[in-house]
């Protein structure tokens, strides 16, 4: 007896169908496979860490918004269709304790050592900014001899003194990172500095250091791309390789109210995408963070959509010098 034709979908024509001329975002991302190699891809991997502000918990689930927040945009920058490129491997979120600072910064230092070693050349998204500072030592663990440069953008030093493993925080990433054999003062400059958000003695203890602080007047009086390019020229004068961190309270509250440390008189969404495209096109960027995405705190997801966006820059700038 012959089965009965079926259609092969009985909702044919009544599903929502994209638009195939216009190519969304979230394509660009591709799952990682046992079959991928490493070695020369942008990969990303989410750290769902907020242990380090216990005040404002929330930034856990950043990773999951800013993916959520590409399919806002589209895969074309104007001149190039980044659909057509090899894409930004996913690796998904790393399985972290919520409790145990010590833990998960070892589990998130392992993970960043691998993936430095495996020659991938990551976006690491969050989770509280503390954990910059373990995947900086990741990166350390690494390539020990490296000679890195950092640029931040940050309303904050974060260079705040620390009792032990346990009591890191998202004030400690930097103290962290200068601590490592591949960093050096020098080689940092740090972008948006806000004033009434640090204080003196952390001040003091940077610049003694020859970290070079960039306020949020600085930007807006010599512009975002100059200030930028001469960060990179200024930082890696004597260096190998670049990292960049960027945490989402530079930018004013009222684009960025979705962070940990919401701040007044920050830096405005156009500075902020400016500042992460010009450092993005520096051929010796090894890897990137996105941190201090908070969804709790965010309004209409302004915040999640402005990570995305300096994610898109990322990617746009990578394959804008040919890698
Ligand atoms: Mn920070």
């Amino acid at each position: 007896m012959n089965a009965p034709d079926l259609p092969t979908d009985p909702l044919d024509g009544l599903r929502p169908s994209a638009d195939r001329r216009d190519p969304r975002a979230p394509s660009l991302l591709r799952p990682w496979g046992e079959s991928d190699t490493l070695r020369g891809r942008r990969v990303l991997l989410g750290v769902p860490y907020d242990g380090g502000i216990p005040s404002r918990p929330g930034a856990r689930f950043g990773p999951r918004a800013l993916r959520e927040a590409l399919g806002a945009f589209g895969t074309f920058d104007g001149s190039r269709e980044m659909a057509d490129d090899a894409g930004l491997l996913d690796l998904g979120d790393l399985a972290l304790p919520t409790m145990n600072a010590e833990a998960a910064h070892g589990r998130i230092e392992t993970a960043a050592q691998r993936i430095f070693a495996a020659g991938a050349r990551p976006i690491f998204v969050g989770g509280d900014h503390g954990v910059t500072g373990s995947l900086i030592r990741g990166l350390a663990a690494a390539h020990p001899e490296l000679r890195l440069a950092l640029i931040t953008i940050d309303a904050h030093l974060d260079v705040r003194e620390y009792e032990d493993e346990a009591s890191l925080s998202s004030g400690t990433p930097f103290r962290r990172a200068l601590e490592t054999s591949v960093l050096e003062g020098e080689r940092t400059a740090m972008i948006g500095v806000r004033r009434f958000a640090n204080s003196r003695y952390y001040t003091e203890w940077a610049e003694a250091r020859g970290v070079n602080l960039v306020t949020v007047a600085d930007v807006a009086e010599r512009g975002a791309a100059t200030i930028a390019r001469d960060a990179i020229a200024h930082v890696l004068k004597d260096a190998d390789a670049l990292y960049l961190s960027v945490d989402l309270d530079a930018a004013d509250a009222a684009v960025a109210p979705g962070v940990s440390a919401p701040g007044i008189g920050g830096l405005s969404a156009r500075e902020m995408i400016e500042l992460v495209r010009t450092v993005a096109g520096e051929p010796r960027l090894l890897g990137a963070d996105l941190m201090e995405l908070s969804p709790p705190y965010d309004q209409d997801g302004r915040t999640a959509k402005l990570a995305a966006r300096l994610l898109l820059e990322l990617l746009a700038a990578d394959g804008a010098t040919g890698r």
